[in-house]
């Protein structure tokens, strides 16, 4: 038997496809938040940025295969792990920057250097707090869809520890009784800080729970951007017939801290190990590879545009200036 060259786990391929630019826009935006991450954590620690930084790495694939099913006129709240499902959505990565480095090109124009932000004009729901908050404005913006007859639809990201908070709930019945277009997607980490999933609820996952709201309730291995993609358009395809929601269980794993600041002493290492060897990046990269979708060359060059892109968007975010104190007081209410 051929041994394979790395050790990573293999993807399960969906009975559908994507079409080609579809497959690579999956690689380029996976990589381009994992490198803007990387970048933004090496700012974090040159003391640059101030306050949380919170990377999605390891989770790049649930963003990505998801959001890339959202239209112009459709809106996503992602969460605080979720910046690939920013960028695919239109946010630039110099804007991405901006906001960390407390610049006025930032969408909260340097009131906080965190991705607590959004960006209406593109579709995408400012993220309030990491625990659940979107949840039931998800459901909101959802029902003026249907009431205003839209076929559009609402994609809602969250962790799990969320669904421990009661606007989880709430949002979630909402959405199920009055049949709204809203997709929710559960990136389950197994970690809430540093509480395991074993430690903060006694059922097996979070499927449990959202399958008791009457949607219809899909488990999939949100390391595979394939597997994600296939049953977010489910879902999405639900949505927009006007079927209702849906509500999509990702399992994953949190291949760092919980934020920059934290060591994670508390996670095992062999849970590392094993979210190294379902890296989502890896594991999509070696599919490509092996069914000849991606060349060698191909592959360096999207390597150095990556890289590039996020050179000329930190210049571009540093470039940007510090707000003026007088600022702090204006887009707070309605002007
Ligand atoms: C109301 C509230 N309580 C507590 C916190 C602190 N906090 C931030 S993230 C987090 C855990 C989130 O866990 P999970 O939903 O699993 O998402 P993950 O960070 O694992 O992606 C906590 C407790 C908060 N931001 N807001």
């Amino acid at each position: 038997m051929a041994t394979r060259a790395v050790d990573v786990g293999e993807l399960r391929e969906p009975a559908e496809l994507p079409e080609r630019g579809t497959l690579l826009a999956f690689l380029y935006y996976m990589k381009l938040q994992r490198a803007i991450e990387d970048r933004i954590i090496t700012l974090y620690r040159q003391g640059k940025i101030v306050g949380g930084v919170f990377t999605g790495r390891g989770q790049e694939a649930i963003g990505v295969g998801s959001a890339v099913l959202a239209g112009a006129a459709d809106v996503i709240f992602p969460s605080h792990r979720d910046l690939g499902a920013f960028l695919v959505k239109g946010m630039k990565p110099q804007t991405v920057f901006a906001q960390y480095l407390g610049r006025v090109g930032g969408p909260t124009r340097g009131r906080d250097a965190n991705l607590h932000m959004g960006e209406w004009s593109l579709g995408i729901g400012a993220f309030i707090s990491h625990m659940a908050d979107t949840v039931p404005v998800a459901a909101g913006v959802a029902l003026s869809f249907k009431l205003r007859r839209k076929a559009n639809v609402v994609l809602c990201y969250h962790g799990d520890g969320a669904t421990s908070r009661g606007d989880w709930h709430e949002g979630l019945n909402l959405a199920a009784v009055l049949g709204l277009p809203v997709v929710y997607l559960c990136v389950n980490n197994r970690y809430a800080y540093s509480t395991p999933l074993s430690r903060q609820m006694a059922v097996a996952g979070v499927a449990e729970r959202a399958g008791g709201y009457g949607m219809p309730v899909e488990s999939v291995d949100g390391n595979d951007v394939l597997a994600v993609w296939a049953s977010a358009r489910r879902a999405v395809e639900r949505a927009r017939a006007g079927d209702g929601p849906s509500f999509i269980e990702c399992w994953t794993y949190r291949m760092s801290g919980h934020s920059a600041h934290d060591d994670a002493r508390y996670v095992a290492p062999e849970f590392f190990e094993e979210g190294r060897r379902w890296d989502p990046i890896a594991r999509y990269t070696l599919w490509l590879r092996e069914r000849e979708i991606l060349a060698d060359g191909e592959l360096a060059a999207l390597d150095e545009r990556v890289a590039s892109e996020v050179e000329a968007a930190v210049a571009a975010g540093e470039a940007s200036p510090y707000p003026e104190g007088s600022d702090a007081g204006t887009g707070v209410y309605a002007e």
